[in-house]
């Protein structure tokens, strides 16, 4: 048997989004966000699910802290829902909302747990996609400003700050699939929006630092690794185009402080509109990076291969490959120059039951879950900085098109009761904080 120790002061946690748990969608002055436009919008989620209530966060969140604390997380991760503070993007301020965080913050201190806050998972105020949205340059000037309300008023407790959650998904679903809110199939806007994001992250960063330069100021990326499906040359170099044409796109940027050549060659007519200044203010130097992974995709020269002889699949379609976790962390620590590395979201869907003792059996998750700390801990010792894992996600919740039909939480959530049930996964990760190792 082998034990993979990890660090003392490896920060454990969990996390969620905003739109996913809280509900209340047009409570206490919360104002319109594009995914409530979005999703009750017939057809666009399946089963008709919306987030109105989805975990009811927004009242539970005693209850909630209180199965954090069951968890022994060290940490949580969420974020805040920008139209409940601002309720129409800029100007006017909701003060209940603001209170909301303010309560969640303290109560999360009080409790021992770090809060790692992401200012914008997906969310955007629906008064500003009525001016162009991500669009719109302006946008990432009222980004900047609500990044400064939020990092006034919480900034002396919250000591992580995310601008973006997967600017990737923002920029292909949202704008070229349209499977996402704001639901829009239009490349030339895409590679804007992409830009845009950008920005609004530099804008936002530099705003953030200045009023506290105390705090840590990040981003959280999702990459997918493009690996061969054999050793061949012309398999490698499919993988290897697609890596560059499309996980590339933020990493470079950020990283590197342009954009590559194979994004302009692949994006050619649709190149957005930059000007002076913004590739400086977009790859400022971030005190961390976070990383999400979930699956890879494999290429042979045909193009992507759908099916993987021999591969497990989770109910999101996706393939379970721990090892190509720690391959990627390996590459892109080589390649960038990154600063430190948090797992900020991995899990999986798996079809869940409450069995016939109350419980919620899911070895699937635990295996999944075991696997990717594996990997971590052995890119670990290749060399990669990763200082905390926040497992996606601490309950069931809202995923998106796809609405309560995939259930990723360490927690299973009882819709209609809105029960929580910790899963077997969940007493299995706690157990794996407590101990702060794992046997294999
Ligand atoms: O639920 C999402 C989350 O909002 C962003 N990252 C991927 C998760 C699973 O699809």
């Amino acid at each position: 048997m082998t034990t993979y120790k990890f660090p003392h002061d490896f920060l454990w946690g969990a996390a969620t989004a905003a739109y996913q748990v809280e509900g209340a969608w047009n409570e206490d002055g919360r104002g319109e966000s594009i995914w409530d436009r979005f999703s009750h919008t017939p057809g666009n989620v399946s089963n008709g699910d919306t987030g109105d209530i989805a975990c009811n966060h927004y009242h539970r969140w005693e209850e909630d802290i209180a199965l954090m604390r069951q968890l022994g997380l060290k940490a949580y991760r969420f974020s805040t829902s920008w139209s409940r503070v601002l309720p129409t993007g800029r100007g006017r301020i909701n003060p209940k909302g603001l209170d909301f965080y303010d309560r969640l913050v303290d109560r999360l201190c009080a409790a021992n747990i770090e809060p790692l806050l992401t200012l914008y998972h997906w969310d955007l105020p629906q008064a500003l996609q009525d001016e162009g949205g991500w669009d719109n340059r302006n946008t990432a000037y009222a980004f900047a400003d609500y990044a400064a309300l939020m990092v006034k008023r919480l900034g002396d407790r919250v000591k992580y700050w995310t601008t973006f959650n997967e600017p990737s998904v923002i920029t292909y679903i949202g704008f070229i699939t349209g499977e996402h809110a704001p639901g829009i199939k239009d490349r030339r806007m895409a590679y804007q929006v992409a830009h845009h994001l950008m920005l609004a992250h530099g804008l936002g960063i530099q705003t953030i630092r200045t009023i506290r330069p105390d705090v840590n100021v990040g981003i959280v990326l999702n990459l997918w690794p493009a690996e061969p499906a054999s050793d061949s040359a012309e398999d490698l170099a499919a993988a290897n185009k697609y890596w560059d044409e499309t996980e590339t796109l933020f990493l470079d940027p950020l990283f590197k402080g342009y954009y590559s050549s194979a994004m302009y060659d692949m994006v050619g007519k649709n190149t957005p509109k930059i000007q002076d200044g913004d590739m400086a203010l977009i790859a400022q130097k971030l005190d961390y990076v976070g990383i999400n992974f979930y699956s890879r995709n494999v290429f042979s020269a045909k193009g992507k291969l759908e099916k993987i002889e021999g591969s497990e699949y989770t109910e999101m379609g996706w393939e379970v490959c721990a090892p190509a976790l720690r391959s990627m962390l390996v590459k892109i620590n080589s390649e960038y120059n990154l600063p430190p590395i948090y797992i900020t979201e991995n899990g999986a869907a798996f079809h869940d039951e409450v069995s016939a003792d109350g419980k919620v059996h899911d070895p699937r998750r635990i295996d999944y879950l075991k696997n990717h700390f594996i990997q971590t801990r052995l890119a670990m010792l290749d060399g990669v900085d990763v200082r905390g894992y926040m497992v996606w996600s601490l309950m069931d919740n809202f995923e998106w098109g796809h609405g309560f039909s995939r259930r990723f939480g360490l927690t299973y959530v009882d819709y209609d009761s809105q029960k929580r049930i910790i899963k077997d996964s969940g007493y299995w990760y706690m157990n794996v904080i407590q101990k702060n190792e794992i046997d294999e």
